[in-house]
């Protein structure tokens, strides 16, 4: 059984966790760079997990960001800084999550966020953990056209297409993705998994795909999952 870089087994030796986690949370919401930087040199300089800053400081932020904005405390200009912070955050972070340096892929997996929608952040964290667990990540972008995730696909004989969707309007191309997958002959060939917010696992049996994945780190415990079967 391999090891796998998530948040449940890269153990914080830090007593100051939930204090670190929420400053990178504060640093989001605030929108201060400067409050950022030191609370991710902190966590990092002191041993903190990586993901678990990623995962339950700085996404726990953008989460906040999205309640102020539903409930018009914010506008859409203060969260598109607030998401561009959070990238930078997250790149700074992501430095130190350990490359994996096995030779062969554990598999090769199509990701992308669903046409229609731009919402990448998620996405972007799912890639680097996938990456950093050994997976082989073809990254179709950001509202991307549903036949690029197939072409891609086929182009690389992917063993996964993993598609994420941040609105309810979005989601519906993720079961027009099965469809077409079907029509296209390739559906008992690849597996599939689906995330983002609005996403569950009574949406992903509704629709026919194989896994939701609620959160980088389960994708990566699902991907497995999908290559063992
Ligand atoms: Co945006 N937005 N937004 N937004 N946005 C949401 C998604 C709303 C829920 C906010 C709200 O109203 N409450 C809402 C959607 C409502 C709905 O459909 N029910 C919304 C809206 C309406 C819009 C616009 C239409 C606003 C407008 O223009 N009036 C517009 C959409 C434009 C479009 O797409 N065509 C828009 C724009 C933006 C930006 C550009 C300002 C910015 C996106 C920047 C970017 O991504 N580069 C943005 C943001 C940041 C948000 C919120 C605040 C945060 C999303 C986020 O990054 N979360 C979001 C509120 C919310 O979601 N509660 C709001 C943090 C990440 C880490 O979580 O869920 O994406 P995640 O990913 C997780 C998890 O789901 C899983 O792993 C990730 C890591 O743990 N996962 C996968 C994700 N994908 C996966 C795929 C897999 O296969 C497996 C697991």
């Amino acid at each position: 059984m391999e090891s796998e870089i998530t948040m449940e087994n890269m153990k914080n030796t830090n007593v100051n966790t939930d204090k670190i986690l929420a400053q990178l949370a504060e640093a989001i919401v605030a929108n201060d760079e400067d409050a950022g930087m030191e609370a991710v040199e902190q966590g990092l300089g002191s041993g903190l997990n990586p993901v678990e800053m990623i995962e339950n400081g700085l996404s726990a932020g953008m989460l906040e960001v999205g309640e102020m904005f539903e409930d018009g405390e914010i506008f859409l200009p203060q969260v598109m800084m607030a998401s561009a912070l959070m990238d930078r955050l997250v790149a700074e972070v992501q430095k130190e999550i350990p490359a994996d340096e096995k030779t062969e892929s554990d598999g090769k997996i199509v990701l992308g966020t669903v046409e229609g929608d731009v919402h990448d952040i998620g996405k972007n964290i799912v890639k680097v953990l996938l990456q950093a667990n050994g997976f082989e990540v073809f990254d179709v972008g950001r509202d991307a056209p549903l036949a690029s995730f197939i072409d891609k696909a086929k182009e690389v004989d992917a063993d996964i297409i993993a598609s994420s969707a941040l609105m309810t309007g979005t989601m519906q191309f993720q079961a027009t993705l099965e469809q077409m997958l079907k029509d296209a002959g390739l559906r008992d060939k690849v597996k599939t998994m689906i995330g983002g917010a609005p996403c569950t696992d009574n949406w992903a049996a509704k629709i026919g795909a194989d896994v939701y994945a609620e959160n980088a780190s389960e994708a990566v415990t699902k991907a497995r999952e999908l290559m063992a079967m």
